[in-house]
């Protein structure tokens, strides 16, 4: 299939085909996507995807029928084939393959990498985000106080793992920045920033962690990938 043909370009067209499309918003799973983009430096073209509802249109599910953002498509995947993707622990693997970039070579430093990576996507994604509903959004007018305080704890104590594992090394998977590292810093950002869970979390006691929170944002295509892409 050509990109031109696929139902999502009629609500998003490409203006420039030949490079990656990504279909996002700057939430933690979206700027996975546009930081890895940045530190690879692969050529991209980034459109808006409102999360107050175009993830449910029918153009966006025809790339997505999970209906979350980010998603991609690489009009040059191996072959020259089209390949169309979403998960953003997904996307990261895809990338770091398609450019030999951000995953280490060897055996231990590779498995590692994709161990942070799960570990984020099954487990500090998840709890800090319904720690968000549950105190930030819909779910903080519930009066029941155990869902918030499941996802206090569980929350907590996954801050302790990621801490224990950075008192010893400089990123989660050893020396090496890797795309571990862009699935789980957003995620830190957001606890911090976005639900300002830096009480319930207690988030200036993981000092290893917070210090390597800043490490990550100082990173220039980070800076660049946090912007992207734009809110409108
Ligand atoms: N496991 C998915 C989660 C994606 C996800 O939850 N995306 C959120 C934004 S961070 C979204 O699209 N929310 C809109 C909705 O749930 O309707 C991934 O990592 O890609």
């Amino acid at each position: 299939m050509h990109l031109s043909d696929h139902p999502i370009s009629q609500r998003w067209p490409a203006q420039h085909p030949d490079r990656v499309q990504l279909y996002s918003f700057p939430t933690p799973n979206g700027v996975k996507v546009s930081i890895a983009l940045e530190e690879m430096e692969i050529p991209y073209e980034a459109h808006t995807v409102k999360i107050s509802g175009d993830q449910h249109t029918e153009e966006f599910r025809a790339l997505n029928p999970n209906g979350k953002i980010p998603a991609i498509i690489d009009p040059n995947g191996a072959g020259g084939e089209l390949v169309t993707l979403w998960e953003s622990g997904a996307i990261l693997l895809y990338l770091a393959e398609k450019s030999g970039q951000l995953m280490p070579k060897d055996s231990q430093g590779r498995a590692s990498t994709m161990q942070w990576l799960m570990f984020q996507m099954g487990g500090l994604g998840p709890m800090f985000g319904q720690y968000g509903y549950f105190s930030k959004f819909a779910g903080k007018e519930i009066e029941d106080p155990r869902p918030k305080e499941r996802y206090v704890s569980e929350s907590k104590r996954l801050l302790g793992v990621l801490e224990q594992q950075l008192s010893k090394t400089a990123y989660v998977s050893g020396d090496e920045y890797s795309i571990a590292d862009i699935a789980i810093f957003p995620w830190l950002r957001a606890a911090k920033d976005f639900y300002n869970a830096g009480d319930d979390f207690q988030m200036a006691s993981f000092t290893h962690t917070m210090s390597y929170l800043e490490t990550c944002l100082a990173r220039p295509a980070v800076v660049r990938g946090l912007q992207v892409p734009p809110r409108e």
